[in-house]
């Protein structure tokens, strides 16, 4: 079935609670992009870019609608029946920008998912779980607060979370990871994410302070050259999120060893079918990971569970949504939602979740 129309909305979606900050930068109302694929029978599939601001990595909300409109119209008329094809079509027409590629990506799986009968997580290869786990990443905030959150969340259920530390003093980002380790002890699994803001030196430091305390140090620096510098003088596992900028990156940080893990973002990465190839690099190597997207709404939380459900469990380091931080739901009908930190898999034919009319505004473009 050939391609008719693209059209291409955006949604605000302001922080509930008025800020999230991470050691990079502090967000307050983020700029989400979504894309609607409609084949010459009517279908619609759905997709989602939304990265967290402009400052966080290098993909940003403009960038992702100018990408798509340099795209798009290359793909008005072609046959939907090859993903292959398809990804190659974008390829030609636009270098790089996985980002925005992604959001096609996940409206195309979707589409074919919804024609051929069948749930997203089983054109990824097939689910293992019908619920997959989330974790809770906190802000960066004081550390008796910090600890009360975290503490509160595990006593919800989630199973994992994710201290965000960094752009501050040594000393609270410290008191801050051993508060979190005294309010949860061994209840929940511990990533300190410092979304590269630390020194090498200072990511020493928090290693040697906090010696005793189990977690994966999340992307503690800006490169990989920096993390990479600190293998063998840490004693914590390291796990890359920002600095997987693409499959060569994560081959690279698998094939080296640099990484004992990852904090994977789908849109980063180029969407669903670029993320299989990396979570099946990582099950190679025995390698845990999350499966994430930086922002957005229920089409990028129903991407990120298809592909959740698909990762071996004892690897499986939680699909982060941004339920928590966000207001409402895009499709109030069948919405994404975290129950006791576990997300249940759609189980309909294709994503599962379609944007409501009522929610959008018009289309900002259309090819
Ligand atoms: C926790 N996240 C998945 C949400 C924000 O985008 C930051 C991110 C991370 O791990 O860096
Ligand atoms: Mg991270």
């Amino acid at each position: 079935m050939r391609i008719r129309a693209i059209k291409v909305y955006q949604v605000l979606l302001p922080v509930k609670g008025g800020a999230y900050r991470m050691a990079s930068d502090t967000v307050q109302n983020l700029d989400s992009t979504l894309v609607e694929v409609t084949t010459e029978d009517g279908l619609s599939g759905w997709g989602e870019t939304c990265p967290i601001g402009p400052v966080y990595q290098p993909q940003h909300a403009l960038g992702a609608r100018a990408a798509i409109a340099e795209i798009a119209p290359g793909l008005i008329g072609e046959d939907t029946a090859s993903m292959r094809r398809l990804a190659k079509r974008m390829d030609e027409r636009l270098n790089g920008h996985n980002y925005a590629k992604a959001a096609l990506d996940i409206a195309l799986l979707d589409l074919a998912g919804q024609r051929l009968g069948v749930p997203v997580s089983t054109l990824l290869g097939g689910a293992l779980t019908d619920r997959v786990p989330s974790y809770y990443s906190t802000t960066v905030g004081a550390p008796d607060e910090t600890a009360r959150i975290a503490a509160d969340k595990v006593n919800a259920g989630y199973p994992r979370l994710q201290i965000k530390i960094g752009g501050r003093d040594l000393e609270q980002d410290v008191a801050t990871v051993h508060k979190v380790w005294e309010a949860v002890g061994f209840k929940a699994r511990i990533a300190v994410d410092a979304n590269r803001g630390l020194t090498a030196a200072a990511a020493l430091h928090i290693d040697r302070l906090c010696q005793a305390i189990p977690f994966a140090f999340e992307q503690p620096c800006n490169t990989m050259e920096e993390v990479a510098g600190l293998k063998g003088r840490v004693t914590h596992p390291i796990y890359l999120d920002e600095s997987t900028e693409d499959l060569n990156a994560v081959l690279r940080a698998v094939s080296s060893g640099i990484a004992d893990g990852f904090g994977l973002k789908v849109t980063r990465l180029g969407g669903l079918t670029k993320m299989a190839t990396v979570r099946d690099l990582c099950a190679i190597r025995s390698l845990p990971h999350s499966c994430d997207d930086a922002w957005g709404g229920d089409v990028i939380a129903a991407a990120c569970v298809h592909l959740a459900a698909t990762v071996e469990p004892r690897r499986f380091e939680g699909a982060w949504i941004a339920q928590e931080y966000i207001e409402g739901h895009t499709d109030p009908a069948n919405p994404i939602v975290i129950e006791n930190g576990h997300i249940r898999v759609p189980q309909i034919p294709g994503l599962g979740v379609k944007p409501e009319r009522s929610q959008l505004n018009a289309p900002i473009a259309t090819f």
